[in-house]
């Protein structure tokens, strides 16, 4: 069964991947120029649906599933931002980078070296049988500096509940058996077998 991923984000696409392997994953870029879609809703949820309609819409396959991800991190100090605006925190056209360095700035300019915070994943599915959506989230804390280039994103400044190191330190299977993304994507994976079931039964 094929699953079409609505997403640009090579860190995304490299751990929907490894956590999906019962499926075929493409991204959406795989099959057809990636275009830009405009993420304007308030909620991950809302975003999550956007992106999956789009290339949904886009590639007009009745058989397709797509499955797209809004994600993010909220830290406390901050009230939780940058959440729905994590991929543009230090502007339109950033780097992951520079939004990393953005946020240890912003911690920074609380007077604190360190901050709780969560990351939050929406994934969306959607298909001819319908429009489907789940969360999940990872608990930790954020420190004002970075440690170690696994992962992506924010990952280097954030350290799991339970841990010591950040994700930038910890190996991807460890991110994988924590993450908000692979907490969401367990609940995805049991819509889909359920989409599976409803056409073997058409
Ligand atoms: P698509 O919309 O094409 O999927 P994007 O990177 O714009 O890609 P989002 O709008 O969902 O995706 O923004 C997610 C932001 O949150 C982005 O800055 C990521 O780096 C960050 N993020 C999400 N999950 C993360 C994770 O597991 N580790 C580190 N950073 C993460």
């Amino acid at each position: 069964m094929r699953l079409v991923l609505a997403t640009s984000n090579q860190g995304k696409v490299r751990e929907i991947k490894a956590m999906c392997s019962e499926f075929e994953v493409v991204a959406y870029s795989e099959l057809m120029d990636a275009f830009e879609i405009i993420e304007d809703a308030d909620t991950f949820k809302g975003n999550a649906l956007i992106k999956a309609r789009a290339v949904f819409k886009a590639l007009d396959d009745e058989e397709a599933i797509v499955l797209a991800d809004d994600s993010g991190i909220s830290v406390d100090v901050l009230d939780g931002a940058p959440g729905i605006y994590s991929a543009r925190y230090a502007g339109v056209g950033v780097t992951d980078k520079d939004n990393l360095y953005a946020l240890i700035e912003a911690v920074k300019a609380e007077g604190v070296s360190e901050s709780d915070a969560h990351y939050t994943a929406a994934i969306a599915i959607i298909s001819n049988e319908g429009e489907q959506t789940v969360h999940g989230w990872m608990y930790g804390h954020v420190i004002v500096e970075t440690r170690g280039d696994k992962g992506f994103g924010y990952d280097p400044m954030f350290i799991p509940e339970g841990y010591e190191k950040t994700l930038g330190e910890l190996d991807a299977d460890i991110k994988s058996a924590l993450s908000h993304r692979s907490k969401a994507l367990s609940l995805a994976s049991l819509l889909i077998a359920n989409i599976k079931k409803q056409r073997e039964h058409r």
